[in-house]
């Protein structure tokens, strides 16, 4: 077998980092083992026009939350510096506020999703889902690094 269908047979994973107490490797395995929320999707694409998808996985909220970021979750003020960069292995990323995802903010029911139209997404990698978002370019496909970052503004 070459290389590169080594590579493809690989299961992917997700390097968590940045200002948490907990940085983790997740899997799709992993993934799945959380509550699983669903979302129906229709987003534009700039060069291909609007694509319909349905995404499955846990809530990145509650992904994050569970890392342990350092913050003080008693005091509301203190997450509004955090930022959350979310890369795929393609380069291609984007960055959130933590508040857009935070339930006593925009509270945005932002998905990692590790399923997309019943395929599971162990070997792609997960997959960002804004529901809120008109655009596609956020869903960030084959997610490889989400770094939490909490020193903006200090
Ligand atoms: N990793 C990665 N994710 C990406 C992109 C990309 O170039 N790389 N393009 C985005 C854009 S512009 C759109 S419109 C959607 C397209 O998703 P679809 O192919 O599932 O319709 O994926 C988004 N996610
Ligand atoms: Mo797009």
């Amino acid at each position: 077998m070459g290389q590169s269908l080594a590579a493809a047979d690989a299961l992917a994973e997700v390097a968590l980092g940045g200002d948490l107490a907990r940085p983790v490797r997740l899997t799709v395995a992993g993934l799945l083992q959380w509550p699983q929320h669903q979302a129906r999707v229709a987003f534009e694409c700039a060069s291909r026009g609007v694509q319909h998808h349905r995404f499955e996985g846990p809530l990145l909220h509650d992904v994050l939350s569970a890392a342990g970021p350092a913050f003080d979750p008693a005091r509301r003020k203190d997450r509004l510096r955090f930022l959350i960069a979310v890369a795929g292995a393609d380069g291609h990323g984007t960055l959130m506020t933590w508040a857009e995802i935070d339930p006593d903010f925009a509270r945005a029911p932002v998905l990692l999703a590790v399923r997309v139209d019943d395929t599971p997404l162990h070997h792609a990698g997960p997959q960002l889902v804004l529901p809120q978002d008109r655009c596609g370019a956020r869903h960030i496909s084959g997610i490889r690094s989400i770094t939490v970052d909490g020193r903006y503004g200090r």
